[in-house]
Order: C-alpha cells, then sequence, then structure tokens
C-alpha cells in the first residue's frame, strides 16, 4: 500500500486522540498518517541561525514528524510576509490589507524550495504526497522539478479569491499555473472552486472538462474536487458530555445567573468580523431595551500572528470597543461583553459551547469555520442553542438551518439575536437536528477519505 506523506507550514505534534489539546484537522491528518504509515513533515515552528536542511524525526502515536527550523528572514518573509500580509488577506478579499513585496514574494519562493529539496528524499516511488494550504501552493512544482513524479494532491483551507481580486496579486499566473502540478487540488466550497477555475480558465487559458472536474493546461491535467471539511462529531459530542465539559458548563450557568449565554470563539483576526460582530451585538442593545440585560456575550479571541501589524491593530480596536460598548451599557449587576484573549482546551471549550443558548459566528469570509460545527456538536439534544452564521463563511452552504446573516449588516446581526432568544424549543430542535445530521454526516474522516481517495485513485505522472 501506498504511504501518505503530509506536508504542511506548522506540524502538530502527535498526541492521543484525547488530548484537549489536539484541534480536529490534527486529529484527521494523524488518522490518516496512521492508516497509511505516513510522515507529515513542516516547520517546527522554531528559530535557526542558518538554515541546513537538518530534520527532526519524533514517533509517537503511530505517527511519524519530521520537522525543520527556519532562518528569520525566512519567517520574517515567507511566514509574516507573503502568506499572512500578503495571501491571507488578498484570500479573503481584503485587498486594503495585502500588502506587495518583492522580499516576501523571493522569500516564500525560497522556502518552498527549501521545504522540497528537505523532504525529497523522504519520498519514495510509491509514496501519495499531500500539501496543505495557502503556504505551500509551489510546493507541487518544486518537487516536479526535482523530479518527483508521485501522486500528488493540495487542499486549500481558505477561500480562493474572486477571479478579478486574484489578478491583483503581481505573480498572480504563476501561483495560479503551479496548481497544475498537483494531481488533485481541493477546496471547502463550490464557490472557492468555481473562482479558480474561471481564473484559469479565463486568464491561463486551461480547459474545463465538467464531466470529471479536470483542467488541462499545456499538458497537464488537474482535478478540482470540492470536499469541505468537517469536524470528528462524534468525538466531539462525546467530549461535551464529558467531565472537563460538565465543569465548565456548570461554571458557566452560575455566572450566567439566569440569562442567556452568546458565546463567539475565534481566533484574533480580522476575517473572524468581530468588529461588526460587536456593532451587531450594539445596536441590538441600543434598540431592544425591554430585554438587553437578559443577555450577554461572552467572546473568547485568543491572540494570533502578532508579529503582523494589522493584528496588533485590530486587538487594540477590539480592546477599545468593548470598553465602550461596556462604559455605555453596563450595570452593577450585569456586564454586556466579556472580552478574553486566552485559548482553552477544546473539553473545557465543549462545554462553554453546550451552555451557550447562542452561537455567534460571523466571519466576513471564512474558507469553511469550524466552530459552527464545533457549536452544533457540543449541543444538548434535547435543549439545544441557535447558531447565527455568516452567509460567508464556507460552512453556510451546509448549515442551512442556522440563521443566516449577512455580517456587515449591524441590523440583520441585531435582528437574528432577536430571533434566537425568540425560538421555540421546538423549532431549536429542528434546525439543530438538521444542522447535526449533516455535521455527523460530512465529518473530519469523510473530508480526509474523498480526498485521499480522489488522490490514491489518481495516476503517476509519467516519466517526462
Ligand atoms: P481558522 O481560521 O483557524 O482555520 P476555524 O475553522 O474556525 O478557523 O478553526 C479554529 C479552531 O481553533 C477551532 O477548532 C476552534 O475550536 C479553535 N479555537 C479557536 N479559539 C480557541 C480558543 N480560545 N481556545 C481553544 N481553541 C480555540 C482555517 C480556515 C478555516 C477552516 C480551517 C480548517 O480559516 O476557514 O475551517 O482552517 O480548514
Amino acid at each position: 500500500m501506498s504511504r501518505l506523506i503530509i506536508i504542511s507550514n506548522r506540524v502538530t505534534p502527535p498526541a492521543g486522540p484525547d488530548s484537549a489539546a489536539q484541534g480536529g484537522l490534527s486529529v484527521a491528518l494523524s488518522a490518516a498518517l496512521r492508516e497509511y504509515s505516513g510522515i507529515w513533515f513542516g516547520w517546527s515552528g522554531e528559530r535557526t541561525d542558518h538554515f541546513n536542511g537538518h530534520i527532526h524525526f519524533q514517533r509517537s502515536e503511530g505517527v511519524t514528524t519530521a520537522t525543520i527550523d527556519l532562518e528569520d528572514q525566512d519567517i520574517e518573509e515567507y511566514y509574516n510576509g507573503f502568506a499572512n500580509r500578503t495571501l491571507w488577506p488578498l484570500f479573503h478579499y481584503r485587498i486594503d490589507l495585502a500588502e506587495y513585496e518583492r522580499e516576501f514574494a523571493g522569500g516564500y519562493q525560497r522556502v518552498n524550495a527549501r521545504f522540497a529539496e528537505t523532504v525529497r528524499p523522504l519520498i519514495e516511488a510509491e509514496d501519495v504526497v499531500w500539501v496543505q494550504d495557502y503556504h505551500m501552493i509551489p510546493l507541487g512544482a518544486e518537487l516536479r522539478r526535482l523530479g518527483c513524479k508521485n501522486r500528488m494532491g493540495f487542499f486549500l483551507h481558505i477561500p480562493w479569491p474572486p477571479r478579478r481580486l486574484f489578478a491583483i496579486l503581481p505573480l498572480a499566473t504563476e501561483l495560479a499555473r503551479s496548481l497544475f502540478d498537483y494531481d488533485v487540488v481541493g477546496f471547502h466550497t463550490e464557490e472557492w472552486l468555481d473562482a479558480y477555475r474561471e481564473f484559469a480558465v479565463e486568464d491561463l487559458g486551461a480547459t474545463w472538462r465538467e464531466s470529471d472536474g479536470v483542467l488541462t493546461l499545456g499538458g497537464k491535467s488537474v482535478q478540482l474536487l470540492n470536499c469541505p471539511i468537517g469536524i470528528d462529531a462524534a468525538e466531539f459530542a462525546e467530549m461535551s458530555r464529558g467531565p472537563t465539559a460538565q465543569h465548565a458548563f456548570r461554571q458557566m450557568q452560575e455566572s450566567a445567573n439566569g440569562r442567556v449565554m452568546m458565546i463567539g470563539v475565534d481566533r484574533l483576526d480580522y476575517s473572524k468580523g468581530l468588529e461588526d460582530r460587536f456593532l451587531g451585538y450594539e445596536r441590538f442593545l441600543r434598540e431592544h431595551t425591554e430585554v438587553r440585560k437578559e443577555v450577554f456575550l461572552l467572546q473568547i479571541a485568543p491572540p494570533s500572528r502578532e508579529a503582523v501589524e494589522t493584528y496588533q491593530e485590530i486587538r487594540t480596536t477590539l480592546e477599545g470597543l468593548s470598553g465602550r460598548i461596556n462604559g455605555a451599557y453596563a450595570d452593577v449587576d450585569w456586564v454586556p461583553i466579556r472580552y478574553v484573549n486566552q485559548g482553552y482546551p477544546r473539553d473545557y471549550l465543549a462545554g462553554i459551547y453546550r451552555a451557550a443558548r447562542i452561537g455567534l459566528v460571523t466571519p466576513l469570509r471564512d474558507g469553511m469555520n469550524l466552530v459552527a460545527k464545533e457549536y452544533v456538536a457540543a449541543q444538548d439534544p434535547e435543549d439545544p442553542g441557535v447558531l447565527i452564521l455568516s452567509r460567508f463563511a464556507g460552512a453556510a452552504i451546509q448549515l442551512r438551518d442556522a440563521v443566516l446573516v449577512n455580517p456587515y449588516s449591524a441590523e440583520e446581526m441585531s435582528d437574528a439575536i432577536v430571533t434566537a432568544l425568540k425560538m421555540d424549543r421546538s423549532e431549536r430542535i429542528r434546525r439543530w437536528r438538521s444542522m447535526m445530521n449533516s455535521v455527523e454526516r460530512e465529518d473530519v474522516i469523510w473530508w480526509r477519505q474523498k480526498f485521499t481517495d480522489a488522490l490514491m485513485g489518481s495516476e503517476m505522472r509519467a516519466a517526462s
């Protein structure tokens, strides 16, 4: 059987399946690696003075990880630069925030080449390679340059921007063209897939075969796959009934003091729409004096990418905004927003989700959004909460029974909170059942199986 080689920017060290620290993606990829006895290769997150291609191998829980350290300049140009200051904002439609520096593009290409040269000797003839996310788009092309004929797939975890936005990127055609070095390229939604296909057809001159979803350009073919990621729904639901979750649930209920808790859980990132969410909630507080003291919002937002200035700015903005709203509306016995900047173990988080009558997931743009699915999976089937979900999250395609909102509209957000507060139990159960069916059916195992099936079924590249 073929081995699986997974390559991503960061490698999450494998821990046991019940480790609270482990994310859903890590669980899924580790399970795939155990099944195909493969290797997970990527950056350790550590720095080195001189990159020398040294690989640290580690084996635990049946998974082998292989990591490398990067130089400061690499981290600055490739990770903080091209990945997080150019591609991330552009791919989330924020052309106003995207920065285009030649050094960033150069660092991105250099690190991708370094990854390829370092991982190449680990790849055996029958191995199948699966590359993850926007940090690594040109890696496949670099591996082909080094003579790698293996089956290779790429999965994009964020949106692919519309054709005219993508065209703003200097080197847009080169980047789009490099996806033709993969055999299968996966997206979370038909919308992101179509956006890439349109650019490839209109701007690169590729031909599209609708029947099997294959794009062809200059003798190279790539299959595009719509493959929405899921969570480990069964595990998450079980976790939400476990002792740590129960403890968190009780803690939240006591501190809620009979009020309805709304929960937001997001990395501190401008794409998550936190500012607009606060403004929508403020509008609700202003317009609904009769019920406003019956609710409060717990917003959990651990900082991320702090080396990037925009991320420092959003932190300051949100601190100011939550302070202003609390200053204007709080009373001696009630604070409308509890704003915390910490990460919590997943099982603890599951209990918090379960205690929240309303889940607020309102990104301005999101590839998928796993928090929406975790919130659904953590609910009590007899008395579930209501999910308020942005139309612009990939998850909105599957979770049609959420209360869908335009996150840019404070009015819609305010109305949605009222709708959720008024929703009776039978309606909540009906909507939750329908969403939970989708979360359970298209879970993370289904996702990786769908992708690896397509990849394993693809043909090896002929020697050129
Ligand atoms: P992210 O942008 O990181 O992922 P998301 O899908 O919501 O967004 O995943 C975040 C994860 O972090 C969730 O599992 C959540 O539980 C966890 N998390 C967030 N805050 C936390 C906290 N305070 N404590 C503990 N855990 C916390 C990118 C894309 C998404 C896509 C995923 C997977 O941007 O669109 O869904 O990859 O493909």
